[in-house]
């Protein structure tokens, strides 16, 4: 009963909770932007591409501002991403020379200022039901592959109709890296009957071939097309964090105790929320942290899952000071690290498929999600660990 009771009071250290928020945002900040330009004429699907392959609806969300009368810059706060948009490709052949002056002096003038300002790559959109590329396109095309990988994106694909149009093209042998058919948003042919999208992870494994080192980390957390090389990154930065910085082989030095541990922790999930690359707002980060605990008492589930962690507590509440070894530190460790990541994942599937998520349902994934991975370390612990450790450090977390 007293068990129960403590969960049901539970609430989270909001200290934690900011510095999260906060370090998370100067983690992306610090991060070299990837900056892409995405040309072609009006209705070819920009703005569907757009919204697609990269998170947060950024086409229409994210702030626009003029460069020029036909180059819209877009970005949003918490995305390294710098999107230049194009317009007014099929008007006059004046309007398409300006065009084609504007982005060579933009690809320009960014290189000058450096290489976090500098243009890594270009899309060009062609409608493939139209099946149609003009001369001026060609010349653009070429103009823009002299300066920076361009890749051709054959957008609202639909099938093999249209597979002489992409034919037609590579027999063009333009100089592009590429010609990827796409349908970024699924294509509803009559009544409940959809073509599904498709092509987008072509588009992202392409897109990570040919942009430059230093923006790989940038791409992969502006996109929401791969979420397992989110997670894969993301749990292989922890890996080498974790073994950085406890010691190689688990070696037991005595390190430190948990309110040392846990602020050295927050910064370890900014860090992989940076690497994930997901805007979370600081609700959803207290409802994280509330799931190391238990799920507020709130459903007969939660309460039966906090019982399991906590079983073998004998005194609820007893705080042991003294050191935690390394080699636990860094087990405990790994357990938050993977737990958070599954739950930024479950979050990111959920914001994707439009789907409204209760706190409640993360706080619980966060548990699920953290009790599997203690059973699944839970070999590692010494016998100390849930009776002692586990339970100071948990209540470092909550008050
Ligand atoms: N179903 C489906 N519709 C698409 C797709 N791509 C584009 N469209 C539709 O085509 C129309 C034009 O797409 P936009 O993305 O607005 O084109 P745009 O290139 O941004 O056009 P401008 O902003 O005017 O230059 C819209 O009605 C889209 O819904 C797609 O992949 N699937
Ligand atoms: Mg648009």
């Amino acid at each position: 009963m007293k068990l129960f009771d403590r969960f049901k009071n539970t609430a989270v250290n909001k200290e934690y909770a900011d510095d999260l928020v906060a370090q998370t945002q100067r983690q992306v900040d610090k991060m070299e932007p990837i900056n892409i330009i995405v040309a072609g004429k009006t209705g070819s699907g920009k703005s569907t591409l757009i919204n697609a392959l990269f998170r947060d609806n950024i086409a229409e969300t994210g702030v626009g501002k003029p460069v020029t009368q036909s180059i819209e810059r877009i970005s949003k706060e918490g995305i390294p991403l710098t999107l230049y948009d194009t317009k007014g490709l099929e008007l006059t052949p004046e309007a398409q020379v300006e065009v084609l002056k504007s982005l060579n002096n933009l690809i320009k003038t960014q290189k000058d200022k450096g290489q976090r300002e500098s243009i890594d790559v270009a899309y060009y959109c062609i409608n493939s039901i139209m099946a149609r590329i003009e001369p001026f396109e060609i010349e653009l095309i070429e103009a823009l592959s002299e300066h920076i990988p361009v890749v051709i994106v054959l957008t609202q694909y639909l099938g093999q109709e249209s597979n002489e149009f992409v034919n037609y093209l590579k027999e063009m042998d333009l100089p592009v890296k590429g010609i990827v058919p796409v349908l970024a948003k699924p294509y509803l042919i009559q009544g409940e009957q959809y073509i599904p999208s498709h092509g987008l992870q072509d588009l992202v494994d392409l897109s990570l071939k040919i942009i430059p080192d230093s923006v790989q980390k940038a791409f992969i957390n502006a996109q929401q097309i791969d979420l397992d090389r989110k997670v894969k990154d993301a749990r292989s930065w922890a890996r080498r964090y974790i073994r950085g910085s406890f010691g190689v082989g688990f070696t037991p030095i005595p390190i430190a105790d948990s309110a040392i541990l846990i602020p050295m922790q927050i910064g370890m999930l900014a860090h992989i929320t940076s690497i994930f690359g997901l805007s979370l707002n600081k609700s959803q980060i207290v409802s994280i942290i509330a799931g190391i605990g238990g799920t507020g008492g709130a459903t007969a589930a939660g309460k039966y899952i906090v019982s399991q962690i906590f079983k073998l507590v004998p005194g609820l509440g007893t705080i042991t000071g003294g050191a935690i070894s390394g080699a636990t530190a860094s087990i405990l460790t790994m357990t938050l690290a993977y737990s958070y990541i599954d739950v930024l994942k479950f979050i990111a599937q959920a914001e994707i498929s439009g789907r409204d998520l209760p706190l409640v349902e993360i706080q619980k994934t966060m548990n699920l999600s953290f009790k599997e991975q203690l059973d699944y370390f839970s070999d590692f612990f010494p016998d100390s660990f849930k009776e002692t450790i586990l339970n100071e450090w948990t209540d470092q977390f909550l008050k």
